[in-house]
Formats: structure tokens, C-alpha cells, sequence
């Protein structure tokens, strides 16, 4: 058994996670506030990685400096105390009542301004604290009423945000890199860049593009009815997976945050044999919500599920690739010869038009009844993920 979680695992959560009390439009908190100090420690005892923050999650929102000061020290030393590291930071840019119409994208100029101003302060604790990623999650980015925001407008905005803070990152030499985080809606009834791809597509118009990748999150593609497998391998295709958020979610709904595995079960069968034979190497960091139902030992019972859900399925998914009945499948179902060009080296088109045995002599007839055995692989890994293999 390999489901116990150590640092080398590059798990991470997010200070707000398990820090959620709970609090839902319907309900009061269920649980009591999180002390991020202490969630260091009990991480740290996990198996965990590092934390992520954001800087209201740390420092509370208008706190002066003196009491901004000691809450850093205090987290700071739970950090060297324990060895966490934080890979990543983030901004509250939607729990305030000035958000209310966006941050970067707000129609009012004055709150754009201190939207940017509030980013380049936590940058600054970011690069303090050893972050290289930073993301941009814009939930509060969009609208209800189509009367009332201009869209084109607002991705100028989004833009100039953007390029004016990766001119700042590069000044200042933190060597960070920002990863937009695409979600369709909820809280905004209508959010800006709803998925992996419009979000692949607005980084290419930004001045430093390079610098800019993806935090797609598991339940945010599924609430826009998209396979996450296919968003992420597109995006590591494009080289733009920055960093990853992993939950469960049921089908198009309310933004779940379930336990990672605690949604579709197959496919996060397949996006962590994508992610350990993809490429991947950033943190595994788990976006979740503890449910409203949960006390604190509720609490880190799923902080750990989390964990032991991912490496079980590693497990799973690497019994699937070592076994000869797979590999016997895989090579009916034609997956290997998908990389093979479908030209020649040095073929042309003309070329291609002189080859009587790709259209005159071919017979659509036979190929078109041949079996592709696509089931059958698939039992298997259903078979494998049940481990009845
Ligand atoms: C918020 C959101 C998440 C984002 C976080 C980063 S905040 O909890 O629901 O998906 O990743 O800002
Ligand atoms: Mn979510
Ligand atoms: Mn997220």
C-alpha cells in the first residue's frame, strides 16, 4: 500500500480549504474559524507538500501593519518549523463589497486601481515567502446583466491588469509565474475566460504571454459539462498547465468542491495517470471544501482523503499500464499509432493525390466495419480502478 502521503508527493491545499467554516447562502458556519498556524501543523503531520494562501486568508482584511507584521512571523515560523513550503499565493479579489462588479474588470476605474494595488502588495508577500506561481481565480469578473457590461471592453481591462502585474514580477525579478484559473459561473452569473480554452486564447494576446499559464480546476470544467482529461492534456499540449486544482464535483451544478475522487471517479482515474505521465511536475494542490456536515475531525479526515484518493489512483492507473492484457488492448484500439504523421517525412500533397492506395484502391467499406475495441480497454481500467485486476 502507497497511500501514505509524504512532501515528495507535492501535495499543497490552500489555507481557505479546510480554513472554510462553512458558511453557505442558505446557512450559518457550521465550524469554527481555523488558526492558519495550526493548519500548518496539522498539514505538516499529513504528508502535506506546502499551503497556499490568499492574503486575506492570512493577514485579515484591513488589518495595520503592526498586526500584518505578527501574522506573517507567526506564519513564517510555522513554515520553518514544519518544512511546508508555499509554492503559490493568490488574491481576494471577491469576498468585499467593493468587488461586487469585478476587480480588474470592475466598471468603476477607482476600484480597478485598488484591485491592482491589493495584487501588487500580496505579490511582494508572495516573493517573500518563496512562491513561483501566483493565481488569478476572477470570480468576481462578469455579470448578470448583458446591458450592463461590455465584454470586449473588459477583457481590454483584464488585459492591461494583467501586463501591467507581469511588468511589476519582472521588475521586481520574483520570478513568478501567474495561472489563470477559467470557471464558467458562480458567484457571477456569467464569469470572464468560462473555460480552459477561452482562457488558452486570451493568453495569447498578452504583452508577456510567455509568463502566463492555466489553474484549471476539476469542478469548474465540469460545471460547464467539459471532460477535464481532454482541458488538461490541451493545455500541457500548449504547455501552459502552471498549476492544478483538484476536487470532485457531480455533473453541471453548484460548485461542488468535493473530496478529489469524490465526483467522477474515472475520470479522475485518467487525469492522474495524465498528470504522473504527462509531464506534469508542479504541486498537486487540492481546492476543495470541506462539507457543511463535517466537524473538525471531519475536517482532516478529508484533507487526507484527499491525499490517499490521489495516490491510490497512481497506484491504479500505473497496475493499468503494467499489465500485458492492456497493452494487448491499447494496440487493437490503435492508440500508439495516433503519434504516427499522417504524411510521410518529406510527403507532399501531391504526393498524398498520386497515392492510388489512400483513396482509389482504399475501401472505406472495410475500414469503416473495423472494430476499435475502445469498450473493452476501457473495462479495463474500470476493472483495474475497482482493483478486481
Ligand atoms: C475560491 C474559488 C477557488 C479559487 C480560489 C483562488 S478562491 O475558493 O472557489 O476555485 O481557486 O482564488
Ligand atoms: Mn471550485
Ligand atoms: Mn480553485
Amino acid at each position: 500500500m502507497t497511500a501514505n502521503p509524504t512532501p515528495a508527493d507535492k501535495f499543497t491545499f490552500g489555507l481557505w480549504t479546510v480554513g472554510w467554516q462553512a458558511a453557505d447562502p442558505f446557512g450559518d458556519a457550521t465550524r469554527p474559524a481555523l488558526d492558519p498556524v495550526e493548519t500548518v501543523h496539522r498539514l505538516a503531520e499529513l504528508g502535506a507538500y506546502g499551503v497556499t494562501f490568499h492574503d486575506d486568508d492570512l493577514i485579515p482584511f484591513g488589518s495595520g501593519d503592526a498586526d500584518r507584521a505578527k501574522h506573517v512571523e507567526r506564519f513564517k515560523a510555522a513554515l520553518k518549523e514544519t518544512g511546508l513550503v508555499v509554492p503559490m499565493a493568490t488574491t481576494n479579489l471577491f469576498k468585499h463589497p467593493v468587488f461586487k462588479d469585478g476587480a480588474f474588470t470592475a466598471n468603476d476605474r477607482e476600484v480597478r486601481r485598488y484591485a491592482l494595488r491589493k495584487v501588487m502588495r500580496n505579490l511582494d508577500l508572495a516573493a517573500e515567502l518563496g512562491a513561483h506561481t501566483y493565481v488569478f481565480w476572477g470570480g468576481r469578473e462578469g455579470s448578470e446583466s448583458d446591458a450592463a457590461k461590455d465584454v470586449r471592453a473588459a477583457l481590454d481591462r483584464y488585459r492591461e491588469g494583467l501586463d501591467l502585474l507581469a511588468e511589476y514580477v519582472t521588475d521586481r525579478g520574483y520570478g513568478i509565474k501567474f495561472a489563470l484559473e477559467p470557471k464558467p459561473n458562480e458567484p457571477r452569473g456569467d464569469i470572464l475566460l468560462p473555460t480552459i480554452g477561452h482562457a488558452l486564447a486570451f493568453i495569447n494576446s498578452l504583452e508577456h504571454a510567455d509568463m502566463v499559464g492555466l489553474n484549471p480546476e476539476v469542478g469548474h470544467e465540469q460545471m460547464a459539462g467539459l471532460n477535464f482529461v481532454h482541458g488538461i492534456a490541451q493545455a500541457l499540449w500548449h504547455g501552459k498547465l502552471f498549476h492544478i486544482d483538484l476536487n470532485g464535483q457531480r455533473g453541471a451544478k453548484f460548485d461542488q468542491d468535493l473530496v478529489f475522487g469524490h465526483g467522477d471517479l474515472l475520470n479522475a482515474f485518467f487525469l492522474v495517470d495524465l498528470l504522473e505521465n504527462g509531464g506534469y511536475e508542479g504541486p498537486r494542490h487540492f481546492d476543495y471544501k470541506p462539507s457543511r456536515t463535517e466537524d473538525i475531525t471531519g475536517v482532516w479526515q478529508s484533507a487526507a482523503a484527499n491525499m490517499r484518493t490521489y495516490l491510490l489512483l497512481k497506484e491504479r492507473a500505473a497496475a493499468f499500464r503494467a499489465d500485458p492484457e492492456v497493452q494487448d488492448a491499447l494496440a487493437v484500439a490503435g492508440v500508439a499509432e495516433l503519434a504516427t504523421p499522417t504524411l510521410n517525412a518529406g510527403e507532399s500533397y501531391t504526393d498524398l493525390l498520386a497515392d492510388r492506395s489512400a483513396f482509389e484502391d482504399f475501401d472505406p467499406e472495410v475500414a469503416g466495419a473495423r472494430g476499435k475495441g475502445f469498450v473493452q480497454l476501457t473495462q479495463l481500467a474500470v476493472e483495474h480502478l475497482l482493483g478486481s485486476r
